[in-house]
């Protein structure tokens, strides 16, 4: 149902300029950060802190926070990137919380949205994301494959997300970049951490793994990189905070 709503948004006339126009963007020609030199940097903290305003399964999260504010904060701290929602329908992001988050901020972007087509990676690009999202539930494998082309042709690195083994050895290709284990279930919305540890084996070690969701404490932080995790999605609970900015520099004192 996310995929038909995804599709039903892409082709309303008002949500689309022309790719013309895409490439005009002064962000478009900007040559995009580079994922790994950020998230194995050892003085950054490993985590990509996430700005969401809500979520279908919490509801409204954060309706104040400011998104340069916040980002700034969150790269201040230590972030190793930073996550964006520009998903309007379920979680209350736009366009422009990617582009002031990208004019406030030096450190990799990722456009975090049900990516479905060319045309959201041309808009990634010309908002200045450095990072695309390719969810494996919703993509067949060949999807997969064919997107992360085009964007890693347009210069972006691709986190192709995954929730289990099935899914993991279904759309793995070089294609992508990052390898993301999403802790949540986007069926049901339940969270389980075991998810990660589950699958970190059968992730090959010329990807970068990220684990994603439901992380609320450092000791979780640890644990994962003891078995091979190199990033962290962490959302929500810097999010429910009044400031999630003083809420990432107490996570990672
Ligand atoms: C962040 P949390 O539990 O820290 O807020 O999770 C991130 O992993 C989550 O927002 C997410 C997501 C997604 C959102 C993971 N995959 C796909 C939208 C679409």
């Amino acid at each position: 149902q996310i995929v038909h709503r995804k599709k039903e948004e892409i082709a309303s006339a008002k949500s689309r300029v022309s790719v013309k126009e895409l490439e005009a963007y002064p962000h478009f020609s900007r040559q995009p950060l580079v994922f790994k030199d950020f998230l194995l940097d050892a003085q950054r903290s490993g985590i990509i802190a996430e700005f969401k305003r809500r979520s279908p399964s919490k509801g409204l999260i954060n309706g104040t926070a400011d998104v340069a504010a916040v980002t700034q904060a969150y790269a201040q701290a230590g972030a190793s990137a930073l996550s964006v929602l520009t998903d309007t329908d379920f979680f209350g992001g736009k366009a422009e919380d990617l582009q002031q988050a990208r004019a406030a901020n030096q450190i990799p972007i990722l456009r975090k949205d049900f990516m479905i087509d060319e045309y959201q990676i041309l808009e990634a690009k010309a908002w200045g994301a450095d990072i695309i999202l390719l969810i494996a539930s919703i993509l067949s494998p060949q999807e997969v494959a064919q997107l992360g082309s085009f964007a890693q042709n347009l210069g972006l690195n691709v986190l192709l997300e995954v929730h289990n083994l099935e899914e993991l050895q279904a759309s793995i290709c070089p294609n992508v970049n990052a390898i993301g284990v999403n802790n949540r279930n986007l069926g049901d919305f339940t969270v389980d951490i075991q998810t990660s540890f589950d699958l970190v084996s059968h992730i090959p070690d010329e990807f970068l793994k990220i684990s994603e969701s439901a992380i609320s404490n450092p000791q979780t932080i640890k644990e994962l990189q003891s078995v091979g995790y190199n990033g962290f999605l962490i959302g929500e609970n810097f999010m429910k905070t009044e400031d999630p900015g003083r809420a990432i520099s107490d996570f990672v004192k």
